[in-house]
């Protein structure tokens, strides 16, 4: 439970008596000191070596007090790693919490942000409960899972601010009462002034004065970045300077720009009022430029800051301390006398301390229970072994003990006691693997929500055909499959470049603007890191965006945010916050450098915990969607760019059917060679297998028609145990997909144990394609490229039969 006793209050003074004042003033006081208190020890424990590393919110303490007083239930924070005095200021974090992250206690309830996988300082709120529903997130105080590349947090705030923009708007959504009141929720966001050159930081500030949303950003500008000081970040190293252009005018709506010093309490609370005001009556962005701020600890555990600032600086810094300042302010205006503040003080530290030792030892002792039974475990092994005693004994004698030791231990022993069984080994190994789970649960669980609304969990339905039942293009499908979704489901919105007005470029979405409003199908600017935050954004508000990139090339733009907060976000925070956000993009053959990309390996590195749909028709691919609206997980669906205008027979529900995520299909049957293949490269598989009939050959094609998951029900292994050989072809670079590919089917569904032969990779070329059909039919598998490999791969096993082509 947050610590309430430490919350900070608004200050009202035309209602407030002196000593209630006086009251708040104080235990903000005392809030900022306990923090400071919680930095220091902080950074003692990692400097003796309790810690892996730290780094702390130290000399930010007093502003992020006065922007807590503005922050109400409903609202949402997208921060960085210095706003633990925020945290604790609201309640989202107490100062024991603080310090079991330290340590990354991984004992559930611990690290309530992120179960003991995140570093220091980077919160979350709970917005789902262990079943995967959601909270009432309009009665807490709610915090976005913090995330440590600078700047990352910037593309999910847009997002954020953008949903109260679209519940103050959109009436349909007034029933989705737990997630909004009125739109009237502001997203507050935090970032360092050298964080502010970064790329997504432009883009999220240009885009949120376009859309005119509730976000507030705060920047807490202490004229570094670790080392790098000022005039090598910022224009005229003054970033509200540069930012004048966004000011808005009586004519012209842009931001309300504040610029204050981060040491002037009063002053703090004045503007954060008055900005927030604004911003959460009449959606406007604002921006609150916090200047002056210090680091009296240097930036992080790494290394101190004496090595880079001058001494001129530390002493300026010394001087302007925010709490120092805080403290004579109080005493100049008589707010407390010398001796309250003391009391304060000393309170503060012994508080503080308290919190970081039953921290401390909740995290040994939820370790000392295993080393005790390892430590007789091994020893009963020993009674065989005498040689394994050292092993007990060392482990015995480790003064606080963590898992891993506890672990080593025990591996070493069952690996020195190969070959004498004994009742004590198999004890100790039932224990062993007893505790997998155990750990899995600890380090290696929720990639994914795995909730109720699981895609595993959404019921098949199958395509169905009448009479009526037409062939159209594709993009046709696909457009019947939007439309019947968002009169179903009011909580879709769809939004990307050239996707609102004109019905995206390959008129997917065509019509269906003018029949649901602007603001559920909507144009962007070309923007894709902040498109992607827009959608996860939204998605954590309980929305359901599909959120577009117009070819599957311009992913990479984006790969970042996705990568970072949206595939890792279900991890990090342990399953308590999710982001069901549907990338769809569209790839693989086309024309030229960036056109007909399949960079697909690239997507399968960055994004384990998303789902990656590679439909090979419309049909398929609304199938998927279906499946996806329906459920709380998130994916990128890849359409086939040459497929919008073949023929397709539409289902006559469309918006209904089902394909199931990890169902692989055999779309031929065959006898000789088993060819997996996906999306685009499908079509020149099946052709090839007609010309290969013709020489004798049966060719089993697979399509696997979600890379993750892939094939859970191992269809390709079945074709193998038939065939015996394998081919795998696709368009990304040779040891892609295909390498991915290889290596689900030949090791993880044993796949090897049923070939005759070497089995094969056919991918496109190293290079990207070149510029027209030659260039496509030189560097990605051709018909001609797949035959000929799939005979070679027959003549290897029988060359009488199959003899050389060339
Ligand atoms: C994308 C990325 N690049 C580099 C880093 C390493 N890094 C961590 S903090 C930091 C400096 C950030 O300075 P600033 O934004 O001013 O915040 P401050 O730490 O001063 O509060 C850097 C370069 C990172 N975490 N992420
Ligand atoms: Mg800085």
């Amino acid at each position: 439970m947050p610590n309430e006793k430490l919350m900070t209050n608004t200050i009202d003074a035309s209602e407030l008596s002196f000593n209630d004042f006086k009251s708040i003033v104080i235990n903000d006081y005392k809030i900022a000191f306990e923090s400071r208190q919680a930095s220091v020890l902080g950074r003692r424990e990692v400097l003796t070596g309790k810690a892996k590393f730290g780094i702390f919110g130290d000399g930010k303490e007093v502003p992020q007090v006065a922007m807590a007083k503005a922050f109400k239930n409903g609202d949402w924070r997208s921060g960085y790693y210095r706003d633990q005095t925020f945290a604790f200021a609201t309640g989202i974090s107490t100062i024991k919490e603080f310090f079991a992250q330290l340590y990354a206690n991984p004992t559930d309830g611990a690290d309530p942000f992120s179960g003991g996988r995140q570093m220091n300082c980077h919160f979350a709120t709970k917005s789902v409960n262990e079943d995967g529903s959601w909270n009432d997130l309009t009665q807490i105080k709610n915090c976005s899972s913090d995330i440590s590349p600078t700047g990352g947090q910037m593309a999910r705030l847009v997002g954020l601010a953008y949903a109260s923009k679209l519940f103050r708007q959109n009436k349909e959504l007034d029933y989705l009462k737990h997630f909004s009141v009125n739109g009237n929720e502001v997203a507050f966001g935090t970032i360092g002034n050298a964080s502010t050159s970064e790329g997504v930081f432009f883009e999220a500030i240009n885009a949120a004065g376009v859309l005119q949303i509730p976000m507030a950003i705060s920047i807490w500008d202490d004229a570094y970045g670790i080392s790098v000081p000022a005039k090598y970040q910022t224009t005229k190293e003054d970033i509200s300077e540069v930012l004048k252009g966004f000011q808005r005018e009586p004519d012209q709506p842009g931001y309300e720009i504040y610029k204050v010093k981060g040491w002037d309490y009063p002053a703090l609370c004045e503007v954060y009022e008055k900005a927030i005001n604004v911003c959460r009556n009449e959606h406007v962005p604002v921006l609150i430029h916090v200047t002056e701020l210090t680091q009296p600890q240097g930036h992080s555990t790494s290394g101190s800051h004496e090595r880079y600032k001058s001494k001129d600086r530390l002493a300026w810094e010394t001087e302007h301390d925010c709490i120092l300042k805080m403290r004579a302010w109080m005493l100049d205006s008589a707010v407390a006398t010398e001796e309250e503040i003391a009391t304060v003080e000393k309170d503060a530290k012994v508080f503080v301390r308290n919190a970081q030792k039953e921290a401390w030892n909740e995290f040994l002792d939820s370790i000392k229970p295993e080393q005790k039974q390892v430590v007789d475990l091994i020893g009963g092994v020993a009674k065989h072994q005498p040689e394994l005693a050292k092993i007990a004994a060392n482990l015995a004698s480790t003064a606080d003990a963590q898992r891993r030791e506890v672990f080593t231990a025990v591996r070493k022993a069952i690996r020195l006691s190969a070959g004498f069984n004994s009742p004590e080994r198999n004890e100790l190994l039932t224990w062993y693997k007893q505790q997998a789970k155990f750990n899995y649960g600890r380090y290696n669980s929720k990639l994914h929500t795995d909730g109720k609304e699981s895609p595993d969990m959404i019921a098949v339905v199958n395509a169905a055909y009448d009479e009526q039942s037409k062939m159209v293009d594709g993009r046709e499908v696909l457009n019947a499959c939007f439309n019947e979704n968002f009169e179903r489901d009011p909580r879709l919105v769809a939004f990307g470049e050239d996707l609102g007005n004109i019905g995206d470029v390959n008129q997917g979405f065509a019509g269906l603007q003018a029949k649901y409003g602007e603001l559920r199908i909507t144009d962007t600017g070309i923007r894709e890191m902040t498109i992607m935050g827009q959608g996860i954004g939204l998605a954590m508000r309980g929305l359901k965006p599909i959120a577009e990139i117009q070819y599957l090339d311009y992913l990479i733009f984006a790969l970042n945010v996705l990568s970072d907060d949206l595939a890792s976000l279900s991890y990090r925070t342990k399953g308590i916050q999710k982001a069901p956000v549907i990338v769809r993009t569209r790839g693989h053959r086309l024309e030229g450098i960036w056109h007909s990309g399949s960079p697909i390996s690239m997507i399968l590195g960055a994004l384990r915990g998303m789902h990656l749909c590679v439909p090979r028709n419309m049909t398929q691919a609304a199938g998927m969607y279906n499946t996806l609206f329906r459920a709380d997980e998130p994916a990128v669906v890849i359409e086939c760019l040459n497929g919008y205008r073949l023929k397709e027979k539409l289902p006559s529900n469309v918006g209904d059917f089902t394909v199931p995520l990890g169902k692989a299909e055999v779309l031929e049957e065959g006898t000789d060679i088993t060819v997996v293949s996906y999306g685009s490269s499908l079509r020149i598989v099946q052709e090839a297998a007609e010309e290969l009939s013709l020489l004798g050959i049966s060719v089993e094609i697979i399509d696997p028609q979600t890379l993750l998951p892939f094939d859970t029900t191992q269809v390709c292994v079945k074709s193998l145990a038939k065939t015996n050989k394998l081919l795998v072809v696709d368009e990304d670079v040779p040891g892609g997909a295909s390498a991915y590919i290889l290596q689900k089917v030949v090791e993880e569904q044993k796949g090897y144990f049923h070939l005759d032969g070497q089995p094969k990779t056919l991918s496109a070329k190293a290079h990207r394609p070149p510029f027209g059909s030659d260039g496509d039919y030189f560097s990605k598998p051709s018909v001609d490229d797949v035959i000929e490999t799939i005979y070679q791969m027959m003549h290897d096993a029988n060359p009488t039969k199959y003899p050389a082509f060339f």
